[in-house]
């Protein structure tokens, strides 16, 4: 079928709407009419070649809609259901058989290499290749072929156009202390980086009763923000000494803590700020190869915990409706973060984005 996608030709290029071909979909694929997909940080990461993720490729891997048609074997999704769209995993290594599927084995081809596992792509134009099947989706487009495995279906209660996100950075954020730190109520919080994963975390947080929750930002607009949505403090990366309010705070230092910025400086203040037995998550991705230094004393004297942490360590399929339920009763109100755009501005979204001036840009296929 004929579709229109958001095609990036060029390195750090702008993207150029297209009429491009969408093949039918094969065993255990899933046809998307994409009501509206989130522009996550990895998606500029793909688009300025950090990852080698190859071109001309359509991006968008936080994509809503609704199924349109399936493909021979589905059985989880049926035509007129409401899915978010997630990452893309095996099924069937080791941490799939788990349950724990952020740390698929083949969680880098899966998702960041343009082709579905046996190398064909689902999109061309005029015979030519488009890579396509980002996460699993490639939804900066008005339809998308994803996997039953990584649709989930979700309440027609909750607002489409909003649920993109949870299948990545909403959820990345809200796992990160739900699932992967377990934040109890009452403990203490300190979240590096206010963009839409720290956020998330921030909302997370407070829907736990967690706190106090302190937000270490370098935007004044993020760290206001990042009050109204119920964080306790608000400190300046860039203006006060962190690690010492932070103590002062506190008394021993943070329960927990969330690196979402991926800059080292800041990833060894989340780690220097942890309390006897605290634990740092690092979520936000750094360059391959870098390396971070640690008080090796500290850390192993104070029983401390440095951890990874990929997309929330969710299990997609129960998570994000759980999230749902919890927005739907006011908890969770994640729509906060959220500005819209049309598709044909996806080039404005993603340069609000970059600039902070938007915490999500979400575009919308129309
Ligand atoms: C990514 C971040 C880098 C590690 C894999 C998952 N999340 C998507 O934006
Ligand atoms: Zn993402």
């Amino acid at each position: 079928m004929q579709i229109t996608a958001a095609v990036l030709r060029s390195r750090s290029g702008p993207f150029g709407l297209e009429a491009v071909e969408l093949e039918e979909p094969r065993a255990g694929e899933v046809l998307v009419r994409v009501v509206a997909t989130g522009v996550c940080h990895t998606d500029m990461v793909m688009r300025d070649q950090d990852l080698p993720t190859p071109q001309p490729v359509v991006l968008g891997h936080e994509g809503a809609g609704v199924v349109e048609r399936v493909g021979p074997g589905v059985t989880k999704v049926a035509p007129g259901d409401h899915v978010v769209m997630t990452f893309n995993s095996c099924g069937t290594c080791p941490s799939c058989h788990d349950h724990a599927p952020t740390y698929c084995h083949e969680f880098f081809p899966r998702n960041f290499m343009g082709a579905r596992a046996d190398g064909s792509s689902g999109l061309s134009r005029d015979g030519e290749t488009i890579h396509a099947n980002i996460f699993g989706q490639s939804s900066f487009a008005t339809f998308a072929l994803c996997h039953e495995r990584n649709a989930v279906k979700v309440s027609k209660a909750a607002p489409l156009e909003i649920l993109g996100p949870l299948g990545c950075g909403v959820m990345t954020g809200a796992g990160a202390v739900m699932n992967a730190l377990k934040v109890p109520a009452g403990r203490s919080l300190a979240v590096f980086g206010a963009g839409a994963v720290g956020l998330s975390a921030v909302l997370a947080a407070k829907a736990s009763g967690a706190g106090p929750i302190i937000v270490v930002d370098i935007n004044p607009a993020r760290l206001a923000l990042a009050l109204s949505l119920g964080a306790d403090h608000a400190l300046d990366g860039r203006g006060e000494p962190v690690v010492e309010r932070i103590q002062a705070i506190t008394g021993f230092g943070v329960d927990y803590s969330i690196d979402t910025t991926a800059n080292l400086k800041v990833m060894r203040q989340a780690v220097d700020v942890l309390a006897p037995r605290g634990t740092c998550g690092l979520v936000g991705a750094s360059k391959m190869g870098d390396e971070l230094a640690l008080d090796a004393v500290a850390v192993m004297s104070g029983g401390r915990v440095v951890r990874g942490v990929v997309e929330g360590d969710a299990d997609p399929d129960t998570f994000i409706p759980e999230l749902i339920d919890l927005h739907l009763a006011g908890r969770f109100p994640f729509e906060k973060l959220i500005a819209f755009y049309p598709l044909e501005q996806i080039n404005e979204a993603v340069a609000d984005g970059e600039a902070g001036r938007v915490i999500k840009p979400v575009v919308r296929m129309g």
